[in-house]
């Protein structure tokens, strides 16, 4: 095995799903930071890699992948021990695959459509309909986990590495309350208990999310969600 290296920013939701599951199967990633805030994802040497000019990219001996997704699967088929993190099984692949799906197709863009606004806006503030919509993704991830533990079936799958590195920046715009959401909430606590779960996880989300509150109170003068 040659030394893998991901290149991005820990900020990132997607950076920290890519290092959650290298942790589960118990291989080490080589960081290389890739300053958005800079530019670096714009430079030709970049661009060349990745013309969608995003992190994460995974470099193995020379070869790249982008697109997270497409990274957790690899690792897995690549270099995990056993396919439990993403079943060969046809049908419970499928499920795996949907719900990666999901996260990207759905989820992620309804987080990105308000966390986008935070970067971008000059005084950033929330559509209430954009708030709903990803209120109504968690009730989606509620009925999944209502018949099972996991997001993608009985057991763990790089599935639940993904969905939990983006709702856990999420809470940001929409709160996850037990009454509301038992299922998630009893699913997070599940995850939260993952040996891999604070280094990889819980640690880059918290400095994550006090970033984006530093630059709404340095735009708003408070950190608070000011919906319309
Ligand atoms: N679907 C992509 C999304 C990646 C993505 O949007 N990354 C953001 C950081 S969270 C990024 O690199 N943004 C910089 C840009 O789009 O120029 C993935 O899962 O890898």
């Amino acid at each position: 095995m040659g030394k893998l290296i991901l290149h991005g920013m820990k900020l990132s939701p997607c950076v920290r799903r890519t290092f959650a599951v290298a942790a589960a199967i118990g291989v080490e990633m080589e960081f290389k930071f890739v300053d958005l805030f800079k530019g670096e994802n714009r430079t030709p040497e970049f661009l060349e890699i990745n013309p969608v000019h995003t992190v994460p990219i995974l470099e193995d001996d020379g070869k790249y992948i982008i697109e997270s997704h497409a990274i957790l699967s690899y690792l897995v088929n690549q270099y995990g021990q056993d396919d439990s993190l993403y079943p060969k099984d046809p049908f419970q692949r499928a499920m795996v695959d949907q719900r990666l799906h999901f996260e990207t197709g759905i989820f992620y863009n309804r987080y990105g459509n308000l966390a986008i606004r935070i970067y971008m806006d000059d005084h950033p503030k929330f559509p209430q309909k954009d708030i709903d919509a990803l209120y109504e993704s968690y009730d989606y991830m509620e009925k999944f986990l209502s018949k099972q533990k996991y997001i993608a079936g009985d057991h763990l799958t790089i599935a639940d590495l993904c969905c939990i590195s983006s709702i856990t920046s999420a809470v940001l715009f929409a709160n996850i309350s037990e009454e509301r959401y038992p299922k998630i909430s009893d699913w997070i606590k599940r995850l939260s208990a993952l040996p891999y779960y604070e280094e990889t996880i819980r640690k880059d989300n918290a400095e994550y999310l006090e970033f984006l509150k530093g630059i709404l109170t340095q735009k708003n003068g408070s950190s608070n969600i000011e919906i319309y």
